[in-house]
């Protein structure tokens, strides 16, 4: 498949002076088993043509249903991301990300993050149309990739807000509501490990519901490799 895209992404450098979360994350659990993203084709950038990457991720109300087991495993009651939080893309190429978020949510601390930033066209889909932000009062969670500081390596900085779903949406037979599918597309600069985290406080309880599920590595947060 060849797809012809026009790449107008403006990557803020200055995404470590936004107070992104993601260099609070502590208590590292074990890495769960990592998930590449399928290179399918080419696709014709002003960088030339490079690989298309694609790869699927969920937002889940509960942990029953993303990568801590069947029960849900030692806190079944956070939200997480499935089904994983170790993630894997080709360095140099376009990648595009879906995500199906089934959680509700509400207004966001920093309405920057109900932006979209860093993708091709500064826009992501969500349910098939093309936008360049939501509704800053009704976010469910954010796909927030970044640097970490004095890395040395390429800098890359991706936010996609996901729309919260209602919360008198009725549930299916899997037992959650119908997602929001939200798809948005980058393009990967050298190899390097990154990390991604949720900036819409969704974690109950401590620091400003920033706590449990939002500063455990593995719930709403991750690492990001992306390989030569
Ligand atoms: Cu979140």
């Amino acid at each position: 498949m060849k797809s012809v895209v026009g790449v107008g992404a403006t990557v803020l450098a200055g995404a470590v002076a936004l107070g992104l979360t993601g260099a609070a994350v502590s208590h590292a659990q074990s890495d769960p088993p990592p998930l590449t993203a399928v290179v399918r084709g080419t696709a014709q950038t002003p960088q030339g043509s490079v690989p298309h990457a694609y790869l699927e991720l969920q937002t889940w109300p509960d942990s029953m249903a993303g990568p801590h087991g069947p029960d849900g495993g030692t806190h079944p009651d956070w939200v997480t991301y499935g089904p994983s939080t170790h993630l894997v893309l080709p360095a140099h190429s376009l990648v595009t990300i879906t995500i199906k978020q089934y959680d509700t949510g509400g207004e966001i601390t920093k309405p920057y993050f109900a932006k979209v930033h860093g993708t091709v066209g500064g826009t992501e889909n969500v349910d098939g149309k093309d936008v360049t932000e939501i509704d800053s009062k009704a976010v469910g969670h954010t796909f927030t990739l970044h640097s970490l500081a004095e890395s040395g390596q390429d800098e890359l900085f991706v936010s996609a807000p996901l729309p919260a779903v209602a919360d008198d949406a009725k549930n299916l037979a899997n037992g959650y509501p119908q997602p929001h599918v939200v798809t948005f597309t980058f393009l990967t600069k050298g190899p390097g490990e990154y990390v991604f985290n949720c900036e819409y406080p969704c974690g109950d309880g401590t620091y400003a519901n920033f706590g449990n599920a939002m500063s455990t590595r593995g719930y709403m947060s991750g690492t990001v490799t992306v390989t030569a």
